[in-house]
């Protein structure tokens, strides 16, 4: 059987598994990056669109957002709508951050060229079948071009999803799931057609849950909260449509441009966590370690943040043969996810509409959505979550450019 050796064995070339091969790059780590699908289905896969300036930061001085900063919308607020009325939270003005639209695939694209530029192995249709020897020795069993192939390292980045192995590879008992299944989940479109605004909407209706998102002048991309088991045959685009434009109706009117729509999809939303994210040589990063429902749009940035603290700590480890940052690494990336988990909970649980909706759960909300608007305490609070948190100081983002 086929064996290849590096340092670090990366399992999954989302947002965190090629993020992290860049940052070893820069600090003279080896690794390799195993995926399962191939190049073309990553870089068409519809997710994620705002990105924190944390994020971007972190980007742009690793020197991998050129196109980025040249495409990209950037936000400085957001409009909440409720009762009919559109009420717009000034983001930048109150957190003094702003935010970043730019598809999540086309942050795959620029990952993928760049890694491809290095000459550092990245296998597609490589899919992993297991880890061995996680305490000691690791081993990843993986399937590629129809041969049996391992790959032996000295650390593996588990940076696979939700639905990966790295994480069901961690014996029994090892680590803790907390997890919260919601009963509702979002239909996502990307339409042909120019933004209805210029900023986001975020429509809380007593129809369920709706949000006006965009990824540039001409696409629009749309979400309505919609049952857990919908078939999205259901959903003829003029039934979408309509529904979209009950949910986003306003008292002094709206006009919401429609098009073709280019993609569709139902996601369930969930809020998950794995703990502790390492166990002996295997560090999970990303949606493998926790998922978050996206209604705070967080999902992306915890993965980069994740990563980053796991490049230094890496780096410290062959620089110095120090294990302070691998020790650490479970603990420093759950306090972020636990607040960014309550957050998006906490916004998730203020704007959807629950299958068994009561009268007084309904005032709850709004009182919320009320209290949010018209205080700039409570509007500051949000702002300063919604923008997100600083990326943690040992993430060392300063070494690890060249
Ligand atoms: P990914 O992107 O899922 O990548 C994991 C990769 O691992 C591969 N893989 C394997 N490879 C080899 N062997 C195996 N056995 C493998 N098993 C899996 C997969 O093919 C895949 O390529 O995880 P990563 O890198 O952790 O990135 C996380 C983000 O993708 C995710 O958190 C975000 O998309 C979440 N999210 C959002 N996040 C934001 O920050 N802002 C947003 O606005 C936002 N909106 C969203 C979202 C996610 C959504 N969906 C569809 C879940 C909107 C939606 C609708
Ligand atoms: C998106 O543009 O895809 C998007 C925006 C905000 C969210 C989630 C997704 O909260």
């Amino acid at each position: 059987m086929p064996v290849q050796r590096t340092q670090v064995a990366i399992v999954g070339a989302g947002p965190a598994g090629l993020l992290l091969g860049h940052l070893l790059h820069l600090r003279g780590i080896d690794s390799v990056v195993i995926e399962r699908q191939t190049r073309e289905h990553i870089e068409k896969r519809i997710r994620a669109g705002v990105l924190e300036q944390g994020t971007v930061a972190l980007l742009t001085e690793l020197g991998l957002a050129q196109r980025l900063l040249r495409e990209r919308m950037v936000h400085h607020g957001l409009e909440l709508l409720f009762e009919g009325r559109a009420h717009r939270i000034p983001l930048t003005e109150l957190a003094g951050r702003e935010l970043t639209i730019y598809g999540q695939h086309e942050l795959v694209k620029d990952l993928v060229a760049a890694r491809l530029e290095t000459g550092r192995p990245l296998l597609f249709e490589a899919e992993a079948a297991g880890i061995d020897g996680i305490t000691d020795d690791p081993v990843v069993r993986f399937v590629h071009e129809g041969r049996s192939r391992e790959l032996r390292c000295d650390f593996v980045a588990g940076c696979d999803g939700f639905h990966g192995v790295s994480r069901p590879s961690v014996p029994a008992g090892a680590l803790t799931a907390y997890e919260k299944v919601y009963p509702y989940a979002w239909l996502g479109v990307l339409a042909q057609a120019p933004p209805s605004s210029e900023e986001l909407i975020y429509a809380h209706h007593d129809e369920g849950f709706a949000l006006h998102s965009m990824r540039s002048p001409s696409i629009t991309r749309l979400y309505l909260q919609v049952e857990p088991d919908t078939d999205v045959a259901d959903w003829a685009d003029e039934r979408i449509w309509r529904e979209l434009r009950v949910r986003l109706a306003r008292r002094d009117g709206f006009d919401l441009a429609d098009g073709p729509i280019l993609d569709k999809g139902v996601t369930g939303l969930r809020s998950f966590v794995a703990e502790p994210m390492r166990h002996g040589r295997l560090f999970l990063a990303g949606d493998a370690a926790h998922i978050v429902p996206a209604t705070g749009a967080k999902g992306l940035n915890l993965a980069v943040a994740d990563v980053a603290v796991l490049a230094a700590a890496l780096s410290q480890w062959y620089a110095d043969g120090d294990p302070a940052g691998l020790d650490g690494y479970s603990a420093t990336c759950l306090r972020r996810v636990w607040r960014v988990q309550h957050f998006s909970w906490w916004m998730t649980s203020m704007l959807h509409r629950p299958p068994a909706d009561d009268a007084f759960d309904r005032r709850l909300r709004l009182a919320q959505l009320r209290y949010l608007t018209t205080s700039t305490a409570a509007a500051t609070s949000f702002a300063e979550n919604y923008v997100g948190l600083a990326l943690p100081a040992q993430a060392g983002l300063a070494g690890a450019a060249r």
